[in-house]
């Protein structure tokens, strides 16, 4: 399986995130990207390819226009208005306020984020296209008859909605492997997130439409970021209605439970008649994760990914979450190997 992986992501590294109400140093840091790599390498893995450089339109098929040039835009007007720090979001457009997009960027922040713990930093707009680069790469290869693709996105892409980023993400890679496929001509396309978050930006794009089932296993919003969406209740609506999975799980869950969603949202692909597949590859639902609850462990990481396998679709397999720095590699290449092996 060859990897894209853009040496770009290293622009993306903010000194802070926000949590606890503590500063800490970004969970989601580019050594995560290097523990990935050199797993790969150990386990024979072809070298990684740069990816070609991004192509915009499959992107603003899916994401606001305003939103994408906010992004591209966000770090000069912060510094024209004199702020000497990362950007952060400090006001929300909460309930019975206003929705309409404000003109000073301190406001224009709030508008666009969903969370702030995400910062952004001089470099954050170029990193998350160079990820979402090797997203159309991996896409391309496979869409070109490779079986399977690994892009090794960073910043991650499941969190970033139509017209909102956070939660680590900023373009939705995944969505956008996903669209690039129906550009193509596929008439049924299938995201599965196995990312411990909810896909909640997965989900807020594609969930009015009906040739993208989009399934996402998750630690329930009554416990888990970001709380304010994946319950299993939300199924889709208009066009969409029916091909939305949500298999929220509460602390503790293990592979018996976790795998049994699997099973269902794997079934449910296939009876969709999905003719391509893209996995949200986050690996935080590993038992030593810093922040998150279910207890997933190494081994159960390769037997997800046979199970994968088992359906028999192109795959792009878009690296998400994954904390626990020393096994996020292991892991990640687990679940690749797992699907190899099926
Ligand atoms: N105190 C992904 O896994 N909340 N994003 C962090 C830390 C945000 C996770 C809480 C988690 C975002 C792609
Ligand atoms: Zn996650």
């Amino acid at each position: 399986m060859k990897t894209f992986f853009s040496e770009k992501h290293r622009l993306h590294f903010p000194q802070a995130e926000l949590s606890g109400g503590e500063f800490v140093t970004p969970f989601e840091r580019p050594s995560r990207a290097e523990y990935i790599l050199n797993r790969l390498r150990e386990r024979g893995f072809d070298a990684p390819v740069a990816p070609d450089e991004a192509d915009r339109k499959p992107i603003l098929e899916l994401h606001d226009a305003g939103y994408v040039s906010f992004l591209e835009t966000a770090w000069d007007e912060w510094k024209a208005a004199g702020f000497a720090g990362e950007i952060m979001p400090t006001a929300f457009p909460a309930r019975r306020m206003q929705a309409r997009c404000p003109d000073h960027i301190d406001g224009k922040v709030g508008y666009y984020a969903l969370a702030c713990e995400t910062a952004m930093t001089a470099g954050t707009w170029e990193a998350a296209l160079s990820s979402c680069a090797s997203a159309q790469s991996a896409q391309k290869h496979v869409a070109s008859g490779a079986r399977a693709a690994f892009a090794l996105c960073r910043p991650p892409g499941h969190h970033a909605a139509i017209d909102m980023y956070g939660g680590y993400c900023f373009i939705n890679n995944a969505a956008v492997a996903a669209q690039m496929f129906i550009d193509g001509g596929a008439a049924h396309v299938a995201v599965l997130d196995i990312d411990f978050h909810h896909g909640n930006g997965t989900q807020d794009i594609f969930y009015d439409r009906g040739d993208v089932f989009f399934a996402s296993l998750h630690g329930q919003p009554e416990d888990a970021f970001p709380y304010f969406l994946g319950y299993s209740d939300e199924t889709g609506a208009g066009g969409g209605a029916g091909t939305t999975a949500n298999y929220p799980m509460p602390p503790g869950t293990r592979y018996d439970v976790w795998s049994q969603a699997l099973d269902d949202a794997i079934a449910r692909t296939a009876k969709f008649g999905a003719e391509a597949l893209v996995i949200s590859l986050g690996v935080d639902a590993f038992k030593e994760d810093p922040i998150s609850f279910f207890k997933l462990t190494c081994e159960d990481f390769t037997d997800c990914g046979r199970r994968i396998g088992t359906l028999g679709l192109p795959t792009v397999f878009c690296m998400e979450g994954g904390y626990a720095i020393e096994a996020v590699g292991i892991n990640t290449v687990n679940v690749l190997e797992g699907f190899l092996g099926a």
